[in-house]
C-alpha cells in the first residue's frame, strides 16, 4: 500500500461543529456517518492509492436533500466530494486528508423511478448500483447494455460522473451514448429537471454531456432516464488462443464482415490469464498450450436459433485455416460463458496480490494497438527489464490496460516510487501514437497534473470557463480532474 497525496492535502479550513450539525439536519441523524471507524470504508479507494479524511459523510434520501446541502455548501463555502460506489480508479471519489470535505454518498438515492418499455426507456435515481438496472431491464424483457467488472457495486451516477465504458462499448457506446435526460443539482441547490425521454431533441446546447464525465465538479447527478434496448436472442461467445497481436485485429475485422453483431472484442495477455489462474478460486483455463495472447469474443443477435454460434465457429474454423489463431473454444453454456467472462472480470482483482500495479489505461486508433504494445514493452523494459507487463481490454475499442505488475524480487514502495515515471513513458508512446492517456477511467487525482500536456490552452480555458460558470465557489470536487 503506497497512499499517493497531491497539492490539496494540507489545505485546511474545517467547517465548525454548528455548521456540522446543520448538514446532519438536513439527512437526519441516522443518515450522517461521523464516526471515524464507520467513515473508513468511504474515504479509501479499493487499491488503498488514496485515503482521506472528511467533516462528515452525508447520504440524502432525496433530490430536495442533496439540494438543501449544496445550499448551505455554497453559502459556507464548503466543499463537497460526490461519491458513488467507491470503484472508480484515478481517486476523483475520496476527499483530501484536511478533513474539510463533506462527502455526499448517493447510495440511499436507491429508486427505480419508472420504466417506460415501449419507449425503450428506464428512469432512476444516481445511487441506483448498476446491476440492479440490468436486472430490472432483463426483467422487463429488454437489455441496458453497460457492463464492467464492478456492476455489483457502482452506481449509475458514478458511472454517469466518469463516463464508464466497459465491454460492450463497440456495440453501444460509453454510458454517454446511453442516456437520454438528466436530472442535476447545481451547485448553488438549484435543481434541474432534465429527465427527458427524446431520442431528438435539436433545440441548442445539450448540457446533459456537460455533467457526463464531469467527476462531480459541476453538479450532483440525482437522476437520469437510460436507454434500454432489445434483449438479445442468443449470444455467442468464444475464448481464443493466438500468437500475434496484429492478427487479432485480422481477426476482429472477420468477425465485423462474417459473423456480424460483434458486442465485445476483449484482449488478454497471457500473463493477465496466469494471474487469474494463480489466484481466482475455481478458475480454469479454457485452453490447452500456452498462447501469448487470448480474445474473449462475445457476438450477440436478435436470432433465436443456433445461426449466431455458427457463425462465430465458422469464423474461427476460417482464422484458423489462415493461422490466425491457434486455438478456440466456443461457449457451449451459459455457465461457461459466464467462466469465460469471470476469467476476463477477475482480472483487476488478481493483480494486487502480484505486488505492486502501475495502471495505464490508454487507447490508441484501433490499429495502432499492436504498435501501442511493442512500443510500450520497449519504453518499460529500458526503464525496469523486470517489470511484467499485464495487458488486457477492450481492444475493439483501441483501449488496453496496459497494468504493469513490479518485478517479483523488487520492494513495492521502491516500486510505486516510479509510478511517474513508469507512467510518463508509457503515456508518451500512446501519444505520439494519436492516442489518449485517459480512454475510461477519467482523470481524477492521478492524472490531473498531465492535463496541462494533454489539453491545449484553448480546451484548457474552455474548461475553466465553463467550470467557474457552474460552480463559482468551487465546492464541488475542487481539485479534481481540473
Ligand atoms: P465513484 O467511484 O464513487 O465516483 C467516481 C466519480 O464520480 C467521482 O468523481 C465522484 O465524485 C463522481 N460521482 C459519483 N456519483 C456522482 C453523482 N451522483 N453526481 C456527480 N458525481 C458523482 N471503468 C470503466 O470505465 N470500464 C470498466 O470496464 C471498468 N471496470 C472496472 C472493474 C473493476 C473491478 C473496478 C473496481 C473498477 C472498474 N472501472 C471501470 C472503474 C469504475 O467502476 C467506474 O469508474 C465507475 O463508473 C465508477 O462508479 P462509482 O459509482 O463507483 O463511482
Ligand atoms: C476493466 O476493463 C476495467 O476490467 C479495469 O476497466 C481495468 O484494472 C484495470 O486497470
Ligand atoms: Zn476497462
Amino acid at each position: 500500500m503506497n497512499i499517493k497525496s497531491d497539492d490539496r492535502d494540507g489545505e485546511e479550513i474545517r467547517p465548525n461543529k454548528m455548521l456540522i450539525a446543520q448538514f446532519v439536519d438536513i439527512v437526519g441523524k441516522s443518515n450522517a456517518i461521523c464516526d471515524p471507524q464507520e467513515m473508513a470504508p468511504y474515504l479509501e479507494e479499493l487499491r488503498g492509492l488514496y485515503r482521506g479524511k472528511a467533516a462528515v459523510i452525508l447520504q440524502p434520501g432525496s433530490t430536495a436533500d442533496v439540494s438543501k446541502i449544496l445550499k448551505l455548501a455554497h453559502e459556507t463555502n464548503t466543499t463537497i466530494v460526490p461519491q458513488g460506489g467507491n470503484t472508480g480508479l484515478v481517486g476523483a471519489q475520496i476527499p483530501f486528508s484536511s478533513g474539510s470535505e463533506i462527502v455526499l454518498q448517493l447510495g440511499r438515492m436507491n429508486k427505480i423511478r419508472a420504466i417506460d418499455a415501449q419507449n425503450n426507456s428506464i428512469t432512476v435515481d444516481a445511487g441506483v448500483v448498476l446491476q440492479t438496472i440490468q436486472q430490472v431491464a432483463d426483467d422487463n424483457d429488454r437489455l441496458f447494455p453497460l457492463s464492467l467488472g464492478a456492476e455489483g457495486s457502482c452506481q449509475i451516477g458514478g458511472n454517469l460522473s466518469t463516463n464508464a465504458g466497459g465491454t460492450a462499448v463497440l456495440h453501444y457506446g460509453s454510458t454517454r451514448d446511453l442516456v437520454l435526460g438528466l436530472e442535476v443539482v447545481m451547485a448553488d441547490g438549484t435543481i434541474w429537471d432534465g429527465l427527458r425521454k427524446l431520442r431528438k431533441n435539436n433545440t441548442g446546447y445539450d448540457l446533459k454531456h456537460l455533467f457526463i464525465g464531469a467527476e462531480g465538479t459541476l453538479g450532483i447527478i440525482t437522476g437520469v432516464v437510460l436507454k434500454l434496448f432489445a434483449k438479445p436472442r442468443s449470444k455467442a461467445t468464444a475464448f481464443v488462443g493466438l500468437n500475434s497481436i496484429d492478427d487479432a485485429l485480422k481477426v476482429l475485422e472477420m468477425m465485423r464482415s462474417d459473423a456480424g453483431g460483434v458486442t465485445s472484442f476483449e484482449i488478454i495477455a497471457r500473463i493477465a490469464l496466469d494471474f487469474v489462474l494463480k489466484h481466482a478460486d475455481g478458475t480454469r483455463d479454457p485452453l490447452s498450450g500456452n498462447h501469448p495472447w487470448y480474445l474473449l469474443i462475445e457476438l450477440s443477435s436478435g436470432e433465436a436459433d443456433g445461426a449466431l454460434q455458427q457463425r462465430l465457429v465458422n469464423v474461427l474454423g476460417k482464422a484458423h485455416e489462415l493461422t490466425l489463431i491457434s486455438d478456440a473454444v466456443v461457449a457451449e453454456s451459459e455457465s461457461q460463458r459466464l467462466a469465460f467472462w469471470h476469467i476476463r472480470t477477475m482480472i483487476t482483482e488478481v493483480q494486487k496480490y502480484e505486488g505492486g500495479s502501475i495502471k495505464c489505461d490508454v487507447a490508441v486508433p484501433v490499429y495502432r494497438v499492436p504498435e501501442f504494445l511493442r512500443q510500450a514493452d520497449m519504453a518499460l523494459h529500458r526503464i525496469l527489464p523486470d517489470a511484467r507487463a499485464c495487458s488486457f481490454g477492450h481492444l475493439g475499442d483501441g483501449n488496453v490496460h496496459y497494468n504493469i505488475s513490479q518485478p517479483l524480487e523488487m520492494d513495492t514502495t521502491e516500486y510505486l516510487d516510479m509510478w511517474e515515471e513508469i507512467s510518463a513513458a508509457i503515456h508518451d508512446v500512446a501519444l505520439k501514437l494519436g492516442g489518449t492517456i485517459s480512454a475510461e477511467h477519467g482523470i481524477g487525482r492521478l492524472k490531473r497534473h498531465h492535463m496541462p500536456h494533454i489539453k491545449s490552452d484553448v480546451e484548457l480555458e474552455m474548461m475553466r470557463r465553463i467550470k467557474t460558470l457552474f460552480d463559482p465557489t468551487r465546492i464541488l470536487n475542487p481539485g479534481k480532474l481540473l
